[in-house]
């Protein structure tokens, strides 16, 4: 049974290290940006398989099928969001829209101010992978990502960044803002992959 299909009563499951957090904490590094609505846009880039940039405005992105996803956000700091309903567009939508070359391996998800979280293709292209506007029903708050942020429910919260601004498809990994600076390059709760110290050959780039 999957983690979104948990029944009423049923003990809710922590990854090893994780403690329940009542309430929903805001946590990130750096200031939070200004919404510019006029300025905004989403965008596509890299390895597409037509070669072109694809972006779409707030109104355009706002149009695109909605869909929702209950899941829970772990944070590598051990306090842990349980059955969240996340609402927005599916990172698959946006592969299909704006398809990858097919050399395409991974994915840098790019926020304001540069910050930014690398993914394996397989991570972003997961059918739970939301890019999320809304939270149980209600639009994000500034604070908490508003207009958008990625929520990859399998992965530790700091692979989606809050206030996401596009997307690059990559030919070979990279490493995204908190995964040059020590947490572990793939970030799986489950398997206790917080720091990059215990990476093994095969997880991420050299460091
Ligand atoms: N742009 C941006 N997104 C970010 C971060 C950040 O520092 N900058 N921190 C991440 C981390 S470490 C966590 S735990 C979650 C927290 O999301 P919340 O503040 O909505 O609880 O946001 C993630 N997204
Ligand atoms: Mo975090």
């Amino acid at each position: 049974m999957g983690q979104s299909e948990r029944r009423e009563g049923e003990l809710a499951q922590l990854p090893p290290g994780q403690r329940l957090q009542r309430g929903w904490p805001v946590t990130h590094y750096g200031p939070v940006p200004k919404f510019k609505p006029d300025r905004w846009e989403f965008r596509i880039f890299g390895a597409t398989a037509d070669g072109d940039k694809h972006t779409w405005t707030h109104d355009e992105f706002t149009a695109l099928p909605y869909t929702t996803v209950v899941a829970d956000l772990h944070c590598v700091t051990k306090f842990s969001m349980l059955g969240a309903e996340w609402g927005g567009v599916a990172a698959r939508t946006f592969l299909e829209l704006a398809p990858p070359a097919p050399e395409t391996t991974h994915v840098m998800v790019w926020a304001e101010y540069g910050f930014s979280a690398n993914l394996r293709l397989a991570d972003f292209a997961s059918e739970r992978t939301i890019l999320a506007t809304h939270k149980d029903g209600e639009q994000l708050t500034a604070e908490h990502g508003f207009p958008v942020r990625l929520i990859v429910p399998h992965l530790y919260a700091w692979k989606g960044p809050k206030w996401v601004r596009g997307v690059e498809y990559m030919t070979a990994d990279r490493r995204g803002f908190w995964e040059e600076r020590g947490y572990h390059n793939v970030g799986d709760p489950w398997r206790e992959q917080r720091y990059s110290y215990q990476e093994e050959p095969g997880d991420g780039p050299e460091l």
